[in-house]
């Protein structure tokens, strides 16, 4: 199965049913009141972290996901069925933003845990509701609220301690082999992996952590040479990186100038990411290029104080102290960095909607917007006077009918909101 770790979809909740505006008729009573019940409310839009799903992939057959709509109020005060609730499932790790603003809406890192992100409408008021001493008969009844409808992005980061990055055929999958329960595959073509693995390293016997192999890395990534800087983005959660090089050098490979282009890939992608704690693991020390290279690399790193450690993943030498010291270094940070500053990064300032804008298109007609008087008109039945009359006076509460005066409207203009059109009367 592909792996996929973002996509774009598009979410609504359902539509409240519309109220009903049925009066009452039995042969025991002359004239019956007004019995026409409340729509139901519309279904809630949801998503769901699990453990069993790795990938976004489902997201990218299908965009559009709607929860179910109320039903209709019917007589006897009946209030329609509710619509049913949709539970999108998604991978732990999952970071839900607005595709629009960028705003993120919320980071499921929970089993189970659960984000509303399009709410259901509000069914539409019933007749009953709207019984006054004038309103003697109503037939006054509000149709159903639109769901809440918007464009979400989401974006997969996996949710491991240590990220392992390294050239390709370093030996990063046999690692996590080694050390983990995981069976990544192992070959000896580059980019054998090609998306991110997880392995739950073992440490004593409540200690662990959880490794992230991640497919490998060359010099250009970040103009989109090999498989690119994408996969970088696991990183960014990751406490720890154990950068991972091949200490004997094949492929043509030399040691220490992968180190710096690692380095140099990581800042291009984040800068910051090369300030992450990080280790260096020297791999392939069954190999006497390795173990001649060793020296020298060892006073390399001892100088620049970075932790260094030579081991074979082939041989399984050296992993117990390798996994040791990630321990450590895991243990004396406590978040990721990158995390931290992305979470303390001031709020965005909304400035407060107006009520309403106006305006006059071309053709002389006069546009009303904004989302109260769009949603008050979508609530209207335009079969009924009495709805209708309603709408007016919540218009001119809101001091669209001034704005229209003011503005120069005269009798008989057309006015516009949404894609409703009706005549101006002052
Ligand atoms: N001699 C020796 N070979 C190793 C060692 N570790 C890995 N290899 C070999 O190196 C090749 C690449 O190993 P992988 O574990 O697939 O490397 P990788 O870093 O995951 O590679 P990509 O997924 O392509 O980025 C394979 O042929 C392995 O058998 C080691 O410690 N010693
Ligand atoms: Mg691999």
């Amino acid at each position: 199965m592909a792996f996929i770790d973002q996509a774009e979809i598009q979410v609504r909740g359902g539509k409240g049913g519309d109220g009903s505006h049925s009066l009452h008729r039995d042969k025991n009573t002359a004239l019956g009141g007004p019995d026409g019940g409340d729509g139901g409310h519309g279904g809630g839009l949801w998503l769901e972290a699990t453990s069993q799903l790795r990938t976004l992939v489902d997201f990218s057959y299908l965009d559009h996901y709607a929860a179910e709509d109320g039903e209709k109020g019917g007589k006897n005060r009946c209030t329609g069925a509710s619509g049913r609730d949709i539970v999108l499932r998604v991978p732990l790790g999952t970071l839900v933003k607005d595709a629009g603003a960028g705003e993120l809406l919320g980071d499921l890192v929970e089993e189970g845990q659960r984000l509303l992100v399009a709410q259901g409408g509000r069914g539409g008021r019933g007749n009953t509701h709207f019984t006054t001493p004038v309103r003697q008969a109503p037939r006054l009844s509000e149709k159903g609220q639109p769901g809440e409808e918007r464009r979400l992005r989401l974006e997969l980061k996996v949710l491991a301690d240590v990220g392992l990055v390294g050239f390709p055929n370093a030996g990063k999958s046999s690692l996590l082999a080694a050390s983990t329960a995981a069976r990544p595959k192992v070959a000896s073509y580059p980019f054998t992996t090609l998306e991110p693995q997880l392995g739950v390293v073992r440490v004593g016997p409540e200690e662990s952590f959880v490794l992230a192999d991640l497919p490998g890395l060359i010099e250009g990534a970040a103009e989109g040479h090999g498989l690119g800087h994408r996969f970088l983005r696991h990183v960014e959660r990751t406490r720890v990186i154990l950068m991972l090089l091949d200490g004997a050098g094949c492929d043509g490979r030399e040691p220490l100038e992968d180190y710096r282009v690692l380095r140099q890939e990581l800042k291009r992608y984040h800068p910051g990411l090369e300030k992450l704690p990080h280790l260096v693991g020297v791999n392939k020390m069954d190999l006497p290029e390795a173990r001649e290279a060793w020296p020298g690399l060892k006073e390399f790193f001892r100088k620049r104080k970075v932790p260094a450690l030579a081991l074979s993943a082939a041989a399984h030498q050296g992993l117990e102290e390798l996994v040791k010291k990630v321990y450590e270094t895991l243990q004396k940070s406590t978040a990721s960095p990158l995390e931290e500053e992305a979470r303390s990064r001031p709020p965005k300032v909304y400035k407060p909607e107006p009520r309403f804008t106006l305006r006059r298109e071309s053709g002389g007609i006069w546009v009303l917007s904004g989302k109260e008087v769009l949603k008050w008109v979508a609530m209207t039945d335009f079969n009924n006077e009495e709805a209708v009359r309603k709408l007016r006076d919540i218009l001119t509460r809101i001091g669209a009918e001034q704005a229209l005066k003011e503005a120069g409207a005269e009798e008989g203009d057309t006015i516009r909101v949404g894609k409703e059109e009706f005549y101006y009367v002052p």
